[in-house]
């Protein structure tokens, strides 16, 4: 993911379409009237708001642009790479590197989040991109706690052409999690990627396993995990938010993954979650597709979110 492929420009631009839709509607129906009067950017902040950038970075967004001068010529366009502007002030101290082959080895990555936000998927797009660019990876199917997650990290498995590691459904997650890093250190493995459950029977149990099994990591090499990936799907609007605090209060998160993008018009919701987060945002999802999983780039993210970038393939 440290690359980006080519065309990852259009992928951005379609996954966010249909957040910048809206705005691009509501953009040229706030700028009926120029110069921009109080009322406009009262109506820029709504607009801000309704796409979940929450109402501080919203005001803030709207006082950065208030103090720009938009003549009576003054194009969509322009309009729209003044917003993009103020939004990615607001972005570029949020974002974050996820260079799992710029460390030590093996480097272990931990993926945790709620039931369905997308960890599996994105663990195994990471995969994906790690085989190909030659990298030794190995999977463990940390999430013991259905039948189903461990076939379906299978299949990702065998389409990375990653080595999968798994134990019967029920297991302890934390004794595979050991048994993973001992076999991915013996066997010289570039990286380790563990899944993890998303629900089990509380919440209070997911957490316990989950700080159990970063013990045991930490029993091997004291420096893993070295990156924990807490995965939120931005379809669930603010409750995103909610999800960062929990997570972000009882694990060491290190990096955020932001998936689903191209699912909702809201995506401007990945703003407040960077401003709560101790951790930067890693990498974005844009679709289902082994490609829709990129880098966090606050410019690109900014400017498409505001349909600057048209999402021409080729
Ligand atoms: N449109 C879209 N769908 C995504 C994206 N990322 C994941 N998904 C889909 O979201 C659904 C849930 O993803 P999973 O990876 O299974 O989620 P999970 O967090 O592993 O879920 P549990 O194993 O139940 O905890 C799947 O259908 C994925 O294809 C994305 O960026 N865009
Ligand atoms: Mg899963």
């Amino acid at each position: 993911m440290t690359e980006p492929k080519r065309g990852w420009l259009s992928r951005l631009s379609e996954g966010l379409s249909r957040t910048s839709k809206q705005m691009t509607d509501q953009v040229a129906q706030v700028l009926v009237a120029r110069p921009l009067d109080q009322t406009q950017l009262g109506a820029l902040e709504e607009m801000l708001i309704e796409a979940d950038l929450g109402p501080q970075a919203a005001a803030r967004i709207a006082q950065a642009f208030g103090v720009q001068r938009f003549g009576k010529s003054s194009t969509e366009i322009q309009v729209k790479e003044a917003l993009a502007q103020a939004i990615a002030e607001e972005l570029i101290p949020r974002e974050g590197r996820f260079d799992p082959l710029g460390g030590p080895r093996p480097n272990v990555v931990l993926f945790i989040g709620v039931n369905g936000s997308g960890k599996t998927t994105t663990l195994g797009k990471i995969a994906a991109d790690l085989t190909e660019r030659g990298a030794k990876v190995l999977i463990a199917a940390g999430d013991t706690f259905r039948a189903a997650a461990v076939e379906q990290l299978g299949v990702w498995a065998e389409r990375s052409g990653a080595d999968f590691i798994s134990r019967p459904t029920g297991a302890d997650a934390a004794g595979l999690a050991f048994d993973a890093l001992e076999k991915a250190r013996a066997e010289r493995y570039d990286v380790l990627l563990i899944d993890t459950a998303g629900r089990l029977q509380n919440k209070q149990g997911l957490m316990d396993e989950l700080t159990k099994m970063i013990r045991v990591l930490h029993k091997i090499d004291p420096d893993a995990p070295h990156e924990v990936l807490l995965v939120l799907d931005a379809t669930v609007g603010r409750n995103a938010l909610a999800q960062e605090n929990v997570f972000g209060n009882a694990i060491g998160v290190t990096g955020i993954v932001m998936t689903k993008l191209d699912g909702t018009a809201r995506g401007g919701v990945l703003v407040p979650v960077a401003q709560a987060s101790d951790s930067p945002i890693k990498l974005i999802g844009v679709g289902e597709g082994i490609d829709d999983l990129q880098p966090f780039d606050a410019r690109a993210f900014s400017r498409s979110l505001v349909g600057l970038e048209e999402p021409a393939y080729g």
